[in-house]
C-alpha cells in the first residue's frame, strides 16, 4: 500500500505530499495522523528547516474524507482527535510552512492551505468553504483564520454561500501570498522554499511566533514578545554572522543556528 504521505527531504526542505489523488487527497484519519506526526518530527529535527505541503494528483484537498466511516457519530470527537493537534503543530512549528495549491482545495483542504504560512497557488486553483454545503461549519481553524486573512464581510460571504474562491480572488483580498502560472507553481515553490531553507531559521519562527502572538497582545504586550525574541536572536550563529556578512559586503551563510 502506497504511504497516504509522501515525505521527502532534501536541502534542509521537507516536502509532505498528500497522496490519496483518486479521491483528491480527502483526508482521512490515517492521513491527518500521519500529517500531524510529520510536523510533530519536523519541530525536532534540525535538518528541516522548511516545509512545503502540496497535493498529488490533480488536486490540493478535498477536505475531510466524508465516506470514512471512521469519523462516527461524534464528529467533534474526530475534529478534536486529528484536526486540532495537526493546526496547533502547523501553527506552533518553529519553521515556515509554504501551501503549494492546485487543482481545488475544499473544506478541510482549503482552510489547511490557510493555515499554512505562505500560500502559493496556480491560477486555476479554487478555494472553497464548502462546509454549509453539507450542513457543517467550518473548521480546522477556518473560522479564526478567515476573518484575519480576509476580514469579516468577506469571511461571511464565503461561510455561508459557499462560493468557490479563485487563486486571483483569494491574491486580490490577501488570503495568499502569490499565484503562479499552473505550469511554474512546482518551480517557484521550490525556489521559495530553497530561499527559506538557507534563511535564519530562528528569525523567521520568531516572525512566525510574534506576529501570531500579535492578534491577542496590546501593543504593550507585543514590544515585550518583540525585545524578548530579539534578546535570543541578539544570541544567535545567525545574527553575528548576518552582521558580519554585511559589513563583509558577502552574501550570509545561515546555518539556522
Ligand atoms: C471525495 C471527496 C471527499 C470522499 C472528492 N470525501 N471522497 C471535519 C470533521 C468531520 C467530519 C466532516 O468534515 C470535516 C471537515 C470537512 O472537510 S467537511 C468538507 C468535506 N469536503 C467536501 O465537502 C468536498 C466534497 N467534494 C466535492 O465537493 C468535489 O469533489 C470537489 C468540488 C472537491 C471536486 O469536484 P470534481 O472535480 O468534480 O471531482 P469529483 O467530485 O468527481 O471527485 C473525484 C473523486 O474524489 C470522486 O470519487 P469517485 O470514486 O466517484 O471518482 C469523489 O467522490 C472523491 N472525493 N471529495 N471529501
Amino acid at each position: 500500500m502506497s504511504a497516504t504521505v509522501v515525505t521527502a527531504c532534501e536541502g534542509g526542505v521537507l516536502t509532505l505530499t498528500m497522496n490519496r489523488p483518486e479521491k483528491l487527497n480527502a483526508l482521512t484519519s490515517e492521513l491527518l495522523g500521519a500529517l500531524r506526526d510529520r510536523f510533530a518530527a519536523a519541530a525536532e529535527d534540525p535538518a528541516v528547516r522548511v516545509v512545503v505541503l502540496r497535493g498529488a494528483g490533480r488536486a490540493f484537498c478535498a477536505g475531510q474524507d466524508l465516506s470514512e466511516s471512521a469519523v462516527g457519530d461524534d464528529l467533534g470527537a474526530h475534529v478534536e482527535r486529528y484536526y486540532k493537534p495537526l493546526v496547533l503543530a502547523m501553527r506552533a512549528l518553529p519553521k515556515p510552512i509554504v501551501a503549494e495549491v492546485h487543482g481545488v482545495a475544499a473544506g478541510a483542504g482549503a482552510n489547511l492551505a490557510f493555515a499554512c504560512d505562505l500560500v502559493f497557488a496556480a491560477r486555476s486553483a479554487t478555494f472553497i468553504e464548502s462546509f454549509a454545503r453539507i450542513g457543517l461549519v467550518a473548521d480546522t481553524g477556518g473560522t479564526w483564520m478567515l476573518p484575519r486573512l480576509v476580514g469579516h464581510a468577506r469571511a461571511m460571504g464565503l461561510a455561508l454561500l459557499c462560493t468557490p474562491l479563485t487563486a486571483e480572488q483569494a491574491h486580490a483580498w490577501g488570503a495568499i501570498w502569490e499565484v503562479a502560472d499552473d505550469a511554474a507553481l512546482a518551480d517557484r515553490v521550490a525556489d521559495v522554499a530553497r530561499a527559506l531553507a538557507h534563511a535564519p531559521t530562528q528569525a523567521l519562527a520568531a516572525a512566525k511566533h510574534a506576529i501570531e502572538a500579535g492578534w491577542t497582545n496590546s501593543i504593550q504586550a507585543q514590544l515585550d514578545v518583540e525585545g524578548a525574541l530579539q534578546r535570543a536572536l541578539g544570541r544567535t550563529d545567525d545574527f553575528h554572522e548576518g552582521v558580519a556578512a554585511f559589513g563583509e559586503k558577502r552574501p550570509p551563510v545561515f546555518r539556522g543556528r
